[in-house]
């Protein structure tokens, strides 16, 4: 996976807080002059993962961070993220905006399923009172609506396509699959792990029941697009129980407790200059009391009340983090021109990082560089320590690397 191609989907059911998330997510939260990434569509924009920076690991009083903002220490690495359409039940046969919303989810690396933890928003999206409906039932339909999208797309022609494999002297079966749903975003790495999740490794495909086909396909989804769930409005009464029984019913996903609506606000406050405020904290400090009026001062005590001092963040930054750097495996690294002083050629201090998957080596991180870079790749340097590294020498997290190459010479 190219890390800077990660597309985190934003999915649920409508009025659940979606765009709140999404809107709260891709704003900095700080003014930044020549900010290099704007909105790139009007549902699609830049979200940040949050890391400790390693100029602070480093010892180094600063860095010049240029594919990324550095906030005092905090590297907010960008990440793309889509508002994708909501979903009802019954997408699946297209019903609402179904197949918009099935187009979208083919693109995502990984989905965050926000939800209604308060319970107050019913299937068709209508505001009810809070603890009306069970939000444990609300993930259990976005999910099913998935399998019976992607079940939908598999199991066409498959009788024919199961045949051809087995009798057609296919070697590959898990690349074939593969190639057969690269559409929907699904990698050979994604089949094998299905195919082995359901017990079918070893099963001719022909002889397969339709059973075994759904449990393969409801794997594959889990492979593909894996989920965080963002048990959103915990501001509201009734979702202490909700966020509680999502926990316990949903325990194979990640649940983050999450209001979008106060990490929007505490954004806004911090970029108006009202608060200090980084994306994620547990806590926010107000600058200056004269710039708040009595209503602002309200909201913002509401928040600390009812959403940081009970959950300990709003959850916003946690769910991605959690998305990318535990549920995609991505480590950061940072590569550098000269290992001594961690520059780039223009004497930059530790100006890039990328975000990779985990078990990355040293040769791929070239290549994703550029790939002349990866064709004439000699030898890595690990900035940190100091030590050559070959080709195959996996990355770490925080790694400063060195790519010496013998274009790099010329
Ligand atoms: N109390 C509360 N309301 C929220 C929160 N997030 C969103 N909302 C409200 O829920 C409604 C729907 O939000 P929206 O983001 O448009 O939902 P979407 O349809 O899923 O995109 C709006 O009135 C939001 O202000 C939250 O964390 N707490
Ligand atoms: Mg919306």
């Amino acid at each position: 996976m190219e890390a800077s191609d990660i597309l985190i989907g934003v999915v649920g059911k409508t009025n659940v807080g979606k765009s709140t998330f999404f809107s709260a997510a891709t704003e900095l939260g700080v003014a930044i002059e020549n900010r290099p990434f704007t909105t790139i569509d009007p549902n699609i924009g830049i979200g940040y993962v949050r890391k400790k920076c390693v100029h602070v690991k480093l010892g180094l009083s600063r860095c010049d961070a240029s594919n990324s903002v550095c906030l005092e220490g905090d590297r907010m690495i960008p990440v793309k993220m889509m508002d994708v359409a909501g979903l009802v039940p019954g997408a699946h046969r297209g019903r609402g905006l179904g197949n918009k919303f099935l187009d979208d989810l083919r693109k995502a690396d990984v989905l965050l399923l926000v939800v209604d933890a308060s319970g107050s928003t019913d299937p068709e999206g209508n505001p009810v009172k809070p603890g009306t409906y069970d939000p444990v039932d609300e993930v259990r339909q976005m999910l099913q609506e998935i399998d019976e999208w992607m079940y939908g797309i598999i199991s066409k022609d498959w009788e024919r396509f199961a045949r051809h494999v087995d009798t057609g002297g296919v070697v590959d079966v898990p690349g074939a699959i593969a190639e057969r749903m690269s559409g929907l975003g699904i990698r050979k790495a994604h089949v094998i792990k299905a195919l082995e999740a359901s017990g079918l490794a070893d099963k001719p495909l022909s002889t397969w029941s339709s059973d075994d086909l759904r449990r393969f396909t409801h794997e594959l989804r889990k492979a593909a697009k894996p989920i965080v769930i963002v048990a959103n409005k915990v501001d509201l009464p009734g979702a202490e129980e909700g966020v509680k029984r999502l926990r316990e019913e949903l325990g194979e996903y990640p649940v983050v407790p999450a209001s979008a609506a106060a990490e929007a606000a505490l954004r806004r406050a911090a970029r108006a200059g009202v608060i200090r405020y980084k994306p994620g904290d547990p806590d926010f400090e107000v600058v200056d009391e004269s710039k708040l009026n009595r209503k602002a001062k309200a909201l913002l005590e509401a928040i600390r009340e009812r959403v940081l001092s009970k959950w300990g963040s709003t959850g916003v930054q946690q769910a991605i983090n959690k998305a990318v750097l535990e549920v995609l495996g991505m480590i950061a690294v940072y590569p550098v021109e000269d290992p001594n002083k961690y520059t780039d050629k223009q004497g930059r201090v530790l100006p890039d990082v990328l975000l990779v998957p985990r078990g990355t080596t040293a040769r791929e991180l070239a290549y994703r560089i550029h790939t002349d870079l990866g064709k004439t790749f000699l030898y890595a340097i690990n900035a940190v320590t100091k030590q050559r590294v070959g080709e195959s020498y996996v990355l770490h997290d925080d790694d400063v690397i060195k790519i010496v190459a013998a274009a790099a010479r010329r």
